[in-house]
Order: structure tokens, then sequence, then C-alpha cells
């Protein structure tokens, strides 16, 4: 199938990048024709496959906006699938342009200088540049130049009104832990769309009960974190933090506490729904208790206090078992609690090894031994090493050979690291027709193989899907990493038919992986929940490019917990023992 029109824009977005590394390293003239090209490119669409067919180079340099240079690029485009010229800037400056460049007022050099004196490559990285002050040290910017940088971005942030989720974790989890430690309080928690740890978040939602409630509020405004305080009152006060995001902090009576954590933990469905039924029980629900419902002579009122203090006994008395926070989105949780049927889901803390880690061997930070120790001190016991393979040329892919003489090094760590397995393993490219980028026999060889898509991302769903199959289809294949290849905010993903994707997941007994990266967590949780259906297992990886990413395990939990994921669902809860037991066995079915 051919998707011409998707190249073409492919191209223009080349050509636009090309173009903006241009900019950022102050080269004169070449990036007006590079943005030149890139307009041309997007408005011409099939014209430009069709013209390079015909005619090649001869023929793309009638086309408007193509000369000599750009006409090589757009052959070698047609001819290899990339433009080297592009994957090397790319790999020069690992800047996530398309979003830092949307911030008002932050052109190309200053992307240059954050990375270069920064290494800020993201809006993560941004904010953590921001929060520490450290922006202001860079040649020529100053306090004011920092100031009105976290202004805009904070302003980017509205506009665009959500955070991610392993973005803000950190932050409330610091915030709780500060105002646990004031003199008095007794609960300090985040509700709200943080507790049900969904993928982005709206504004922090606090709770605190304390006997000084003036102490608690002092210390809430003047956190190093806030920016501006939009409110500060007795009972309620609202900040913004430095970062970009607001949050409240709520003081309520001690004894009231636990209908305020229920109420203000939401979903707004899930609380309507109870809401309702405990209607229809004669009672009433709101922040401050759950009521027996009086018929006054006006209707109905509410009498008297029956539960309060807790969420499990307010869930209790309408007859139900409490949903997890990570289960309360109005869907069919309440049946479930009603019913009894609510699943164990997988308790925090479950995993045990992680099966995508990148190293140094190609575009991760550091060594397999360093990341070993990394992960051993994260509390896992095991990790497999999954490197990326040759298809990936630009961040030195493995072929077999490599793959090979990487094994041997494991085996050297294997036998001088105590109480750690490190499984030989692979990220292996799934190439365009579904075929995979290494050999059945290297395969064969491995303990652990994950497969994903790096490219060709815009093929048509019935063809994408056929393709994914295919990689599936492969006995040596254990897993299919990061399935839809979705960036949260930056790209919608690959298009798949999900239901024939965990249909071939079940049928060759190849887990799907939910990659606990902060901006993938893909799969998502109702992709989770289709999978968990099914009977086919889970894996959660952090999909770890350096040392400190295996801190990313727990953002991988809660999308299974949020997908009705149990333990036993999920491979990598395994000691790695019967790990390698499950897999020897499902091989040998094969
Ligand atoms: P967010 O902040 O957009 O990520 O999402 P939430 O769920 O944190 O929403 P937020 O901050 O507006 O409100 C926090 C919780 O308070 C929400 O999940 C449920 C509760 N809540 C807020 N407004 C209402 C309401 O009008 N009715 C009901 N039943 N609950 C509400
Ligand atoms: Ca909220
Ligand atoms: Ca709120
Ligand atoms: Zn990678």
């Amino acid at each position: 199938m051919k998707t011409s029109a998707k190249t073409s824009s492919e191209l223009a977005k080349i050509f636009f990048e090309i173009a903006y590394y241009d900019e950022m390293q102050s080269v004169p003239f070449k990036p007006r024709a590079y943005q030149l090209a890139s307009e041309s490119m997007a408005a011409l669409g099939n014209d430009v496959e069709a013209a390079w067919r015909k005619g090649g180079i001869r023929a793309l340099k009638e086309l408007p906006g193509v000369g000599q240079s750009i006409a090589e690029k757009i052959d070698e485009y047609f001819r290899t699938g990339k433009v080297k010229a592009h994957a090397d800037m790319k790999k020069k400056f690992p800047v996530d342009i398309w979003s830092l460049s949307r911030i008002e007022g932050l052109g190309p050099k200053h992307i240059h200088d954050l990375y270069t004196v920064l290494k800020v490559k993201d809006l993560g990285g941004l904010k953590k540049a921001l929060a520490s002050h450290k922006v202001r040290t860079i040649p020529r910017w100053g306090e004011k130049s920092e100031e009105k940088l976290a202004r805009e971005l904070g302003l980017m942030e509205r506009a665009s009104g959500r955070h991610l989720l392993g973005v803000i974790l950190p932050v409330a989890d610091d915030i709780v832990t500060k105002l646990s430690k004031i003199k008095g309080v007794k609960h300090c928690v985040y509700a709200g769309s943080l507790r049900r740890k969904q993928e982005t978040i709206g504004d922090i939602d606090l709770i605190a009960t304390t006997s000084d409630p003036e102490r608690v509020m002092d210390a809430f405004v003047s956190l190093p974190m806030v920016e501006t305080v939009q409110e500060r009152g007795k009972t309620r006060s609202s900040v913004r933090l430095t970062m970009g995001i607001d949050a409240d902090l709520r003081v309520v009576p001690d004894a009231v506490y636990g209908a305020t954590l229920q109420y203000f933990t939401g979903d707004k469905r899930h609380n309507v729904l109870l809401r309702e039924y405990a209607l229809s029980k004669h009672f009433t629900l709101n922040e401050y208790g759950l009521f027996r419902l009086k018929k006054g002579r006006d209707g109905h009122k509410s009498g008297a206090l029956v539960v309060c203090k807790t969420e499990e006994e307010i869930y209790r008395k309408l007859g139900m078992d409490t949903p997890p926070p990570e289960l309360r989105v109005g869907g069919d949780e309440l049946d479930a609690a009603r019913e009894h049927r609510l699943p164990k889901i997988v308790p925090y803390g479950s995993v045990r090894g992680d099966l995508q880690v990148q190293t140094n061997w190609t575009d991760g930070s550091a060594t397999i031994e360093k990341m070993a120790v990394a992960a051993k001190n994260a509390g896992l016991s095991y990790m497999a090493v999954t490197d990326h393979t040759k298809a990936l040329a630009f961040v030195g892919g493995l072929d077999d050979a490599k793959v090979a003489k990487q094994g041997k090094e494991i085996d050297r760590l294997n036998k001088k690291l105590r109480g750690f397995l490190i499984l030989k393993g692979t990220e292996c490219d799934i190439l365009k027709d579904g075929s995979l980028d290494l050999s059945d026999k290297t395969l064969a060889t491995l303990d652990w193989v994950g497969i994903s898509v790096h490219s060709h991302f815009n093929l048509p769903r019935a063809e994408q899907t056929r393709r994914v199959i295919q990689a599936i289809s492969n006995p040596n294949v254990d897993c299919l990493f990061h399935p839809t290849c979705r960036l949260i905010g930056k790209r919608e993903g690959i298009d798949l038919d999900m239901d024939e994707i965990v249909a071939a997941a079940k049928k060759y007994r190849v887990a799907l992986e939910i990659d606990a990266h902060p901006d993938r967590t893909d799969l998502r949780d109702l992709h989770v929940r289709m999978t968990v259906k099914a009977g086919v297992k889970l894996v959660i990886d952090t999909d770890a490019h350096a040392p400190d990413h295996f801190r990313f395990i727990p953002l991988g939990e809660a999308v299974a917990r949020r997908g009705w994921a149990t333990k036993n669902d999920i491979l990598n809860t395994k000691t790695a023992s019967a790990l390698l037991a499950y897999l020897d066995k499902k091989r040998k079915r094969a």
C-alpha cells in the first residue's frame, strides 16, 4: 500500500527540523531555504514522490523550493527512508523542539543555549532547570529572562491545561511529606486525579486535618515550589507552583476526613453515580458525610449523620466494597463493588524486574553494569538488557554479531554481580513488512525478546495491524513493547486494531508491555483492561535510558491498576527463576 501523501508530510517535517537545527546554530541563509522546501513538500503531497519516480533528482529540481542539495535529500529519503544530515543533527541536539518551541518567546537560539549549557531536552527538563534557578546562570540570560520564561511556560501549560502524572507526582509527594511534618497535622494527602493516578493532571487537590490550621496554611503558602499565592484562607488556600500547576489545600475537621477524601478524590462521574445510588437507599452523601434521608414537609431533607470518618465505612454502609481510587471512573466499578467482585488489583511494589532497559551499547546513558546496580538499588532483582537493533542506525543499533558480543559481557557481569540477574534481551525493530531486524538464530539465543515499531508510524490501520501481527507471530518473540507508540501530548500513536493485536498476542502467547516512561504509559488503561479480559499477559517496564529511570515503575503499576490488572496478569511480578521457567515452557510449546 502506498502512503505518498503522508510520506511527503514526513519530509516536510524533516526539512522543518533541519531549518530549526540550523537556526539553533546560527547558520546563515540555509534555514530559510529549508523552510521553503518544507512548505513546498506539505503543499505538493503525492506529487513529490510522483516526480521522483518519473525523473529522479532532475525532476525534483523542477519543483518549487527544491534546489540541488534539497533534491538529493528527497532522493535519499525515498531510497532509504531517512535523511542522514537530519538524523545526525537530531543526534547532536536530542531536544524536543516541537514542545519547547511552543513556549512564547523561546526561539531556536534559546533552545540551543538551554541544551548546551543545562542539557535541557524537553519541558520536564526545563521545569527542573527553572525550579533550581539554573536558567539565570546561562550567559546573557539573567534573572529577568528566567522569570519571563517561567511565566510563559506556565501560560502555555494553562492553555494546554494538563500536566503529566510522572512530572507532578514527585512534586506532590514532596509537598505532602513537607506538610505532614508540620506540628499538629494528622492526615495530609492528595486527592483528585492525582490520587486516581490519571495520566494527566489538571490541578493538585490536597486535604489535611490538623489541630492547628493556621500553622499548616502558613507552611503551605510559603513552600519553596510556590510561585504565587492566589488565596490564603482558614480552611482553603490556593497557590500556583513554579512549574505552572495550581494546588489547593483544604483543611477539614478530622471527624469528616473520610467524607472529604471520598468527595475530592472523584472522579465527578463516580461521585454522581454513588450519590444517586445513596439516594435510592435513602441516604444523602456530600463532602461532610453520609446522612440518612428524612421526609420533610417540602420534600426530602438530609437528616442524621451516619458516617464520615473513613471512606471504607461510607462505602460499607452503602453495601459496597471500596473501589481503589484508580478504579473510580464512573464506569462499572460501582456495580462490581456492590456485587463484591472488584479485582484484587496489583499492589504497588509488585514488579520484581525491569524487562526493557537500554544501555550505552545504544542510546542509553550508562554501562550495563551501572544500570544493573541502579536497578538493584531500586529494589529490583533482575533486568533484561534490551538495546535497539541496527534499523535504528542513528542510535547505533546492534546487529547479530554485536548482540552475541553483548551476551558475553552479560555472562561476565552475571558472574560478578551477587543477588541480581541480567537477562539477555533485545528491543528488536519491527521492519516495515513485519519482519524482524535480527536473525531467528540470534533471537533464539536470547532470554527475552521484545519487539517494537520505531518507523513508518503513519501506515493505515489495516496495514499497520498486519505488520505488527506478522512480527508477533515469530515464535522467538516474548513481548510487544510500547504497542501503540503514543507519546502523550506529542504523538497520537500508530493506528492499530487493538482487538486484533490482543487476539494475536493470545494466539502466539506474546505479552503486551505497559511502558512506564512518563510520556508514554503505553498501553493505556483501557487497553490494559482489554488485555486482562482476554487472558493475555502484561509486562511493566520503565524503558530506562538512564540509571534514575527505574523510579518510573510505580507509574506503570498505576496504569496496570487502572486497567484492573492483578499480580497474576503481570509476568515480571514473578521471580527471575519463575519467569525463566515460564518462558522456557512457552518456547518448548511454540
Ligand atoms: P483534574 O484536576 O482536572 O485533573 O481532575 P480532578 O478529578 O482532580 O478534578 P477537580 O480538581 O476539578 O476536582 C477534584 C475532585 O472534586 C473531583 O474529582 C470530584 C470532586 N468534585 C469537584 N467538583 C465536583 C462537583 O461539581 N460534583 C461532584 N460530585 N464532585 C466534584
Ligand atoms: Ca485536580
Ligand atoms: Ca481542583
Ligand atoms: Zn531507546
